[in-house]
């Protein structure tokens, strides 16, 4: 697997009204654009070619654009956000998703999807039930994913926001869990890097063409990924944590 593109947008200064769970405080909008840059930098240097799609102040937490769409080596899916402040953020990204892909599908109806509750595993994809994506959702997009010869399957999430909160699929059988997902079955079969407890953001790390992006300030786990032997890029992500955040958010990698 080898990834070429990414697509990102720019936080826009609405984000201190995005949603959030944490009690960490209203992030610093300068900050967060300059760590948005330090992020674009970084995809670039793992050899992607950037589209940075403008800030867009109707949707606080647009700059978390993996939650609006899946991308497939064969097809684009547009996603159905669950939360109704981010409903109309699909829309938003569909052209920019026409110039890359000849089959852009749609996630409709009561059925609801953040893509961040989808990790790709090869020609799999785990799906997470949350609050934001339910049984339907996942259905559809499990019905789309068979049409182009992929497949998918559903994961229970109890604790966290979304799936990839949780685990990151590092590539060659390696995957980093934390919490709930240290015991599931489905996840048994893979080399897992066990997170800790008190570094559990940094489960939300990504794998770029054999370079791993994490969130700095976490030194248990980043030894932890030095061994992989991939080169490990530590990240300041502290404005977008205060939103619920990670890594794999800030873009779409395909
Ligand atoms: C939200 O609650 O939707 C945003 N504040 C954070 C979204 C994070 N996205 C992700 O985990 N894929």
């Amino acid at each position: 697997m080898k990834f070429t593109k990414a697509i990102v947008r720019t936080p826009c200064p609405e984000m201190v009204n995005g949603l959030t769970s944490s009690s960490l405080g209203i992030p610093d909008y300068g900050l967060a654009l300059h760590q948005h840059e330090e992020y674009i930098e970084a995809l670039k240097e793992c050899g992607l070619e950037v589209t940075v799609l403008e800030a867009n102040n109707n949707f606080p937490d647009s700059t978390f654009i993996e939650d609006a769409a899946l991308l497939t080596p064969h097809c684009a899916i547009l996603t159905n956000p669950g939360a109704p402040s981010r409903n109309g953020e699909p829309a938003t990204i569909e052209s920019t998703l026409r110039r890359f892909y000849d089959h852009v599908e749609s996630i409709t109806g009561s059925g609801t999807i953040d893509a961040g509750d989808i990790m790709m595993v090869n020609t799999h994809f785990y799906i997470g039930l949350t609050k934001r994506t339910n049984r339907e959702g996942a259905q559809q997009m499990i019905d789309i994913l068979e049409k182009y010869g992929l497949t998918g399957s559903t994961v229970s999430v109890e604790k966290v926001l979304h799936l990839k909160t949780g685990v990151s699929y590092l590539e060659n059988n390696i995957m980093m869990a934390s919490g709930e997902f240290l015991e599931k079955n489905e996840f048994k079969k893979f080399d897992l890097i066990k997170v800790d407890e008190d570094e559990s953001y940094a489960g939300n790390s990504i794998w770029i063409n054999d370079t791993v992006l994490t969130p700095t300030g976490y030194s248990k786990t980043q030894a932890l990924l030095e061994k992989t032997g991939y080169r490990i890029v530590p990240l300041d992500m502290s404005e977008f944590r205060k939103l619920d955040g990670g890594l794999s958010c800030l873009s779409l990698r395909f």
